[in-house]
């Protein structure tokens, strides 16, 4: 082992933080197993061998979006015939088929629609919660809050406390992306700055709303931008706790505006993976999205570092708009038989990471 390895050992063995500067010397190392051991290790510490998922749908209310993110096959402009925007009705269907599926959670994020009012929000959460106030709706990002703001008129905390008194349970880790000015500008010039991201999400952890923390990865950043950018989630989370889990998203690139991007290679995900895990030390959990990774990466992440492996998700529409070849739902038991298959315990959780059932 080399003396990198050999430092970063001790150093996670005594709790201490790792550098930007070591998270950079990971990203740069070929020695993908000793990144993968590290990472194993600080998660067995926090974690021991339990793997969470939860059992969710997505609904994906409208792809009208009046941003046009480079990276982003999901949005459509008005007038396209791809368009689509849900009514109240079939919001209210899905929900129910999701529950009687067995589903704890709703997981709903859309484009930014150029014309529906707040109250159509307002309206589709008390929607879902009509159908059961036992299902916790996680919905909207930072970058769907400042819209809210804009649109109706009302400060950043009021449009929380009115979704929250609609049925907001908390919010999902998207909108991060890049938070750095240089490649933002790049892949999503119209999107809110990084800085207003993590503002506005501070203002959210400060209402006591549990959100998570995304980043899309493999498109134009190198491993600076992804250090600093998890160096400023570190920094947020050490002032409000409110990060649940952090989800790095492998970019995918079909149907995409991004010039010249390959999407993400096994080796690079489960790097990054594994480094987010040594690095947010005081982030408790690391998920694989497998919709992103493919099955077969998200579970391989199990055994370097990653704790989680999200829902069973069902009608995800983002990144298969974007090519990802993952099946679009995968069943309970077979979530529970992959994480087995890695060596470890599946636990079903809520979404506040309640254990539900321990197999
Ligand atoms: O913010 C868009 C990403 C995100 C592409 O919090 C793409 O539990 C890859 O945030 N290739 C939305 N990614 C999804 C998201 C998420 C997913 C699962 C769980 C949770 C959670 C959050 O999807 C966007 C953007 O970063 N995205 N286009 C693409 N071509
Ligand atoms: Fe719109 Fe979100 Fe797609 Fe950007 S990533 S174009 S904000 S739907």
């Amino acid at each position: 082992m080399d003396n990198l390895f050999e430092n970063l050992h001790a150093k996670v063995a005594s709790q201490q933080r790792i550098t930007d500067a070591e998270a950079l010397a990971l990203f740069e190392s070929n020695d993908l197993l000793a990144i993968g051991e590290l990472a194993a290790a600080v998660n067995e510490h926090k974690n021991g061998d339990r793997v969470y998922f939860n059992v969710n749908r997505h609904i994906n209310y409208t792809n009208y979006c009046v941003n046009q993110c480079t990276f982003c096959a999901f949005s459509k402009l008005e007038g396209d015939d791809e368009g689509y925007t849900l009514a109240l009705d079939d919001i209210r269907e899905k929900a129910q088929e999701a529950l009687a599926a067995g589903a704890t959670e709703i997981h709903s994020v859309g484009g930014l629609h150029p014309r529906l009012p707040f109250e159509f929000y307002l309206d589709m959460l008390r929607t879902i919660k009509s159908v059961s106030p036992k299902l916790h709706v996680k919905a909207f990002t930072a970058v769907e809050i400042d819209y809210f703001s804009n649109i109706s008129k009302l400060s950043i905390l009021e449009v929380i406390n009115a979704l929250r008194e609609a049925g907001l349970g908390s919010m999902p880790g998207g909108g991060a992306e890049i938070l750095g000015k240089e490649v933002r500008d790049k892949i999503c010039p119209e999107k809110i700055s990084g800085e207003r991201w993590l503002e506005i999400i501070e203002e959210i952890h400060g209402t006591g709303i549990k959100s998570n923390a995304t980043m899309l990865f493999g498109h134009l950043e190198n491993y600076a931008d992804r250090v600093d950018h998890m160096r400023r989630l570190r920094e947020l989370q050490d002032r409000t706790g409110g990060f649940q889990s952090f989800i790095p998203l492998a970019f995918q690139p079909d149907n995409t505006r991004v010039p010249g991007a390959k999407g993400v290679g096994g080796v690079d995900a489960l790097k990054t993976l594994a480094i987010s895990r040594i690095y947010l030390d005081n982030f408790q959990h690391v998920k694989a999205y497998w919709v992103m990774l493919g099955l077969k990466i998200a579970q391989t992440a199990l055994c370097f570092g990653v704790n989680d492996l999200d829902g069973t998700v069902i009608e995800e529409q983002i990144g298969h708009d974007a090519g990802a070849d993952s099946p679009q739902v995968i069943g309970k038991e077979r979530i529970v038989r992959l994480i087995r298959k890695a060596g470890k315990s599946p636990v079903e959780r809520d979404t506040l990471y309640n254990e539900l059932t321990v197999y």
